[in-house]
């Protein structure tokens, strides 16, 4: 029971995609344990894709806030006052009020610090077509590039194991039991069933994506929108790794990427 129990947590570390994102939202406005405080708070873990959209978004709105690293272990515990939710990111406002899932979450800051103007648009269909798009498509590619050979999924998992804060035992078993978990099980049979190389996925998803903007320079026109930050948080994830190189060498993509980077305030 010990082992399977572990194996799932090693399974969940070090990015999970693949959500519907159906159960986001507010979760409570309770000012629990965990609840009220002077600046709003982000739970988070260093390498999960889906809080890098949200540190992304703070960063662009320069809302200052703290950010509490959970132990990658123990999620379920240390998130348990934003109710049976498990995941990070999870989002407290100063008064108490806790947001889950990473859209919803970003939706949230928009609306309350920036008057929804990152979500608001002309075209909306276009907009929840491509903020579906990036939610699906990009988050499930970090996965395969991250994990997607044996030497790749080595050195991710090494990675991992510094950046995240794990218990003394919990390290050392990620570091060597992550590994075959995330290649072998994962990484692998989502290569094979996509069909193409890792860089390839991500090369024709930058380049559907950027074609998308129909010779802006942001998919929200002159400036980014929220699909821009959240297919960003996405690309940022793969920055602390060395795969990060194989998505440089995407002219576009990458010009891009530069440019919402260069909106941030960090
Ligand atoms: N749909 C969620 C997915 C969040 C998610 O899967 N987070 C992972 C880390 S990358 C997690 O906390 N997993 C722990 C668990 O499932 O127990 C979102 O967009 O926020």
């Amino acid at each position: 029971m010990v082992f399977v129990g572990t194996v799932k947590r090693l399974m969940m570390v070090g990015t999970v995609a693949g959500d519907t994102f159906r159960n986001g939202g507010v979760r409570d406005r309770s000012m629990g344990q965990n609840g009220a405080g002077v600046l709003p708070r982000l739970h988070m873990l260093h390498t999960c894709p889906f809080c890098w959209k949200i540190r992304s978004l703070a960063e662009h709105l320069d809302i200052e806030h703290e950010r509490i690293q959970v132990n990658a272990m123990k999620t379920k515990k240390e998130l348990k006052f934003a109710g049976d939710w498990g995941k990070v990111p999870v989002w407290t406002e100063a008064d108490g009020e806790v947001v889950v899932d990473s859209t919803p979450i970003m939706k949230h800051i928009d609306s309350k610090y920036n008057e929804g103007k990152l979500w608001s648009s002309d075209d909306e269909q276009r907009r929840d077509e491509w903020m579906e798009w990036v939610d699906t498509k990009l988050s499930k590619a970090t996965i395969p590039i991250l994990y997607g050979g044996f030497f790749s999924a080595l050195k991710t998992t090494r990675r991992v194991s510094q950046l995240e804060t794990f218990g003394f035992f919990s390290k050392r078993i990620y570091a060597w039991a992550g590994f075959p978990i995330m290649w072998g099980f994962i990484a692998r049979s989502r290569v094979k069933k996509d069909g193409r190389k890792p860089k390839q996925l991500w090369h024709d998803l930058l380049t559907e994506f950027t074609n998308e903007f129909g010779g802006n320079a942001f998919f929200g026109g002159s400036e980014p929108d929220l699909v821009d930050f959240a297919a960003f948080g996405y690309m940022r994830s793969i920055s602390p790794f060395p795969q990060f190189s194989q998505l440089e060498d995407h002219a576009s993509g990458m010009a891009w990427y530069r440019r919402v980077e260069a909106t941030l305030n960090v």
